[in-house]
């Protein structure tokens, strides 16, 4: 166990406060039982019912003769498919939803940004041109589902990563099919008595994950842009501060934005309004947890009020009337910590019930009509509340760092391109970029490592962009803010208050991930840096990462060419092999390596180390620490980019 459970003050407070009472969290729930020390590092192998198998002390093989090879490589290959089978129905959910939207069969959704539309129509081979954008969307939407089943065909977007990666993955036999099939292989090769090689099954592992990130998660993130619109900066705030005692609280919790845009519109119609004041609130206001917020909050400024961690602090308040989640990270705790409050734990998706919550089933055909009961359901439960205590926390950031909006920020509509970054990799002042993402682990202080890795890679003049729980964290700590700049490498901040934005870049939501994949193939092909995304002085984190879908994540990286590093332990720490196939093995065949690092100091050090090397390897400047240490002196008040940036239409002082 940490000794301390988290970085958070709010935090801090609220697990006061449930000590008092009586409601167990996670985090008690981490401290009463630890990782079985046999499935923890990939040794248990439950593929079939003679076993379970446990590989400890002289029990070197399962009953069929499975070595921990073949074991640990099963088990990390089946939780990449399940990661990437999360992210991908998501994904054709959202394709699901463009379909209705533009058949007319779901009217409170619109194509609210054409341009991307035209655009991802080009990328998936529709035409587009003399169409209206209505029957545009329909044969993308029909495009988009047809590749999530692709049975021998490759994704389409294969083709937007840069030509050399495209050339090895085909060489290697792992650019992906239809993701649906890619997981359907893994299940089936992990199955007992079929894939016994370790390298085998893991190669396959990277086609599925690859179908994840250039499939499945890119088609949702485009998707959703196209639905949504694509995002661009905006202020909002985050933290416990954000609830408010005098005004409904409803918080949306999950991943599907289809939802959650939605309760936007429900949260902001005068009617409601109105009704919430009927029954004795100022107002209504909604907030997000985990990456249903990050999708709200990059679109509409909608504020976060914490990430994974602290789902169930939430509720311990006594100030939410009503919890609406949807799929994915939602604790099955969180009803029995409502059962010690008013709250309402609402669910939505036809895809997850939890026992004891109440249901309100979301349909996207009628989803106004739908948000609105939600809501109205959040208001109703509003006079129930007993004592509320809400930590006086509020954070300030600046989100919707959009892979379009960093192309027009260094040039503008008509000179957007990613130069101005290459050049600065290139000069020096910018070391080199990292992506640190993913979730919380209550197995390590909550946003403790988030924090060390990405100070520490500013500091040292890396650009870090973030998604995710990684994301909240840094904008509770206040990372996404210019006040940073003090953290910020010299080289760096002068880039920064150049083009005016802070050092640590919120892409969004975990779907998102595959917007880092599109600005890395942008920088591979716009120039000077290589031809390949491993060519790229670049790096990977997940540093408290717990999901599988972080796993899925981490490995369409590697396979992308960026070397990752997981932190919190590692799921194959049970076989020295498998641990040389995903790092050594994987750089030779790939390019890039797969680690898991449990030390934050460990991982940043070889990151850097892996920076500079590929600096040298492109015969870049030598970085120096100090070359543009007086070029770029900060005063505190001299920048502030929260005056430009405008306020998110949801957003409101405070
Ligand atoms: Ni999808 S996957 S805990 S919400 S980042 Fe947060 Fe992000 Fe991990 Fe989940």
């Amino acid at each position: 166990m940490p000794d301390k459970k988290t970085i958070d003050p709010a935090v801090v407070e609220m697990l006061e406060k449930a000590k008092a009472d009586g409601v167990l969290t996670m985090f008690d729930r981490a401290e009463a039982t630890a990782p079985c020390p046999i499935g923890h590092p990939g040794n248990c192998c439950h593929v079939c019912f003679m076993g379970p198998c446990r590989l400890v002390g002289k029990t070197t093989v399962g009953l069929c003769g499975a070595t921990k090879e073949t074991v640990a490589a099963r088990n990390l290959a089946r939780a990449i498919a399940a990661g990437a089978a999360a992210h991908s129905d998501h994904g054709r959910d959202m394709a699901l939803t463009l379909l209705a939207a533009a058949q007319g069969e779901a009217l409170d959704y619109q194509i609210k940004d054409e341009k991307k539309l035209r655009k991802v129509a080009r990328l998936l081979n529709v035409s587009e041109q003399e169409r209206t954008k209505e029957e545009v969307a329909v044969d993308v939407a029909l495009a988009a589902l047809a590749d999530f089943t692709s049975v021998k065909e490759e994704v389409a977007y294969v083709r937007r990563a840069p030509p050399k990666r495209q050339a090895l993955w085909r060489r290697l036999d792992i650019a992906p099919r239809g993701v649906d099939r890619e997981i359907v292989e893994v299940l089936h090769r992990t199955n007992m008595g079929t894939d016994q090689d370790a390298e085998h099954i893991l190669t396959q592992a990277m086609r599925c994950a690859l179908g994840d990130g250039w499939g499945g998660s890119m088609l949702a993130t485009d998707i959703s842009d196209i639905l949504f619109g694509t995002p661009g900066p905006v202020a909002a705030r985050s933290n416990f501060g954000i609830l408010r005692e005098d005004e409904v609280n409803i918080v949306v919790h999950g991943h599907e934005p289809t939802l959650s845009e939605m309760i936007v519109v429900a949260a902001t119609d005068p009617e409601l309004i109105e009704y919430a004041k009927s029954k004795g609130a100022k107002g209504i206001n909604l907030v997000g947890i985990c990456c249903t917020a990050n999708e709200i909050l990059m679109r509409q400024g909608v504020p976060v009020v914490g990430n994974f961690l602290s789902q169930e602090l939430a509720i311990v308040t006594g100030a939410v009337d009503a919890m609406v989640v949807d799929i994915q990270c939602i604790m099955q705790g969180i009803v029995a910590a409502a059962e010690h409050y008013h709250t309402k734990i609402i669910t939505t998706s036809p895809k997850a019930h939890i026992t004891g919550a109440t249901r309100i089933e979301f349909d996207e055909h009628r989803a106004l009509e739908v948000a609105k009961e939600i809501v109205r359901a959040g208001i109703d439960n509003f006079p129930n509340r007993g004592g509320v205590y809400i930590p006086d926390y509020v954070d300030h950031l600046v989100a919707g760092f959009s892979h379009e909006y960093i192309n027009y920020m260094q040039g503008g509509v008509y000179r957007e391109s990613f130069r101005p970054l290459n050049d600065n990799v290139i000069n020096g002042r910018i070391r080199g970029a990292a992506g640190v993402v993913g979730c919380n682990n209550a197995r390590v202080t909550q946003d403790d490592v988030h924090l060390y890795i990405i100070k520490e890679l500013i500091k040292n003049d890396v650009l870090v962009v973030t998604t995710g729980c990684n994301a909240i964290a840094c904008a509770k700590q206040g990372l996404l803010t210019p006040e940073v700049m003090e953290f910020t490498g010299p080289g760096l901040r002068e880039v920064c208050q150049t083009i005016g934005i802070p050092p640590v870049l919120h892409m969004g939501s975990c779907v998102d991930n595959s917007r880092i994949l599109t600005v890395l193939a942008q920088c591979a092909t716009e120039g000077g840096l290589g031809e390949d995304i491993n060519n790229l002085p670049v790096a990977g984190f997940a540093p408290e990462w717990m999901s599988e879908k972080a796993l899925s994540i981490g490995c369409y990286f590697v396979a992308s060419g960026v070397t990752t590093w997981m932190g919190v332990g590692s799921p194959v720490a049970g076989s020295e092999e498998v641990q040389r196939i995903i790092t050594e093995g994987w750089k030779e065949k790939i390019g890039a390596a797969y680690y898991f690092e449990p030390d934050p100091e460990k991982a940043v050090k070889e990151a850097l180390a892996h920076i500079d090397a590929k600096r040298a390897a492109l015969k870049l400047e030598e970085y120096s620490p100090t070359r543009y240490a007086r070029s770029a002196t900060y005063l505190p008040g001299d920048y502030a980019p929260f005056e430009v940036f405008a306020e998110g239409r949801y957003s409101r002082g405070g």
